[in-house]
């Protein structure tokens, strides 16, 4: 049983995602980020960084922060969703570290500066939706012709799509990205996903382009 420390953002429905896809039995454990609870010295223990996601695996008694890294273990202990080995497992590790540097933090910095603080500096809204607008400009690219960033769907897919769900906080119009329109639908229509949307608890439904 694996214990997940959790809220309701991008980087947290990663690990969910990915647990309800694996089909690994866990518990999960709300840590509201509006009330500073991943400051709590408890949690300080498992994520020093005071970031969720974090597990613990009690199968194990490995504890992780970091979503890529969790991404990795527990694709590693299922056996699903990455290539053991070889140029297909580099692939795959190469869009989510492409996730982990790209769209994490910079569609994080929109979302501070385009949804809550707007008005607030003219120059980090621009810098951030440029950026917002080159980086889906990328993954567009990248979806041409291929159903998914690798070779399957992967845990690289799965890092990605909860960032791309925050498309309405982006302003930005899927319809200009049609790959990624496409690729986002398809991965919507998973059941896994559709579980882990909502842990660690249930906030609306997926938000659909018009
Ligand atoms: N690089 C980290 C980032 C984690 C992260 O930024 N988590 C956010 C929620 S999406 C958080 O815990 N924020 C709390 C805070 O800013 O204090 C990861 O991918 O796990």
């Amino acid at each position: 049983m694996i214990d997940l420390y959790t809220w309701t953002t991008p980087n947290g429905r990663k690990a969910s995602i990915a647990l309800e896809e694996m089909g690994l039995p866990y518990k999960a454990h709300a840590i509201d980020i509006s009330k500073d609870e991943q400051f709590a010295p408890d949690f300080l223990k498992i994520a020093p960084n005071n970031r969720i996601p974090a597990i613990v695996d009690n199968d194990t008694g490995i504890s992780l922060m970091e979503s890529g890294t969790i991404l990795i273990y527990l694709a590693d202990k299922s056996g699903k969703l990455l290539p053991k080995d070889g140029e297909k497992r580099y692939r795959v590790i190469e869009w989510l570290m492409w996730q982990m540097g790209g769209p994490g933090p910079m569609l994080g910095q929109v979302h501070h500066f385009v949804k809550y603080n707007k008005g607030k500096s003219e120059y980090a809204e621009e810098r951030y939706l440029k950026e917002a607008h080159r980086l889906y400009g990328v993954l567009n690219k990248r979806l041409e012709g291929r159903a998914f960033v690798a070779d399957e769907y992967s845990i690289a897919d799965i890092a990605i799509w909860p960032w791309i769900s925050r498309f309405e906080w982006q302003t930005v119009d899927l319809d200009k990205y049609p790959n990624v329109k496409r690729w986002y639908l398809e991965i919507a229509k998973r059941p896994a996903v559709q579980r882990g949307y909502k842990v660690p608890k249930d906030v609306g439904e997926i938000p659909m382009p018009a």
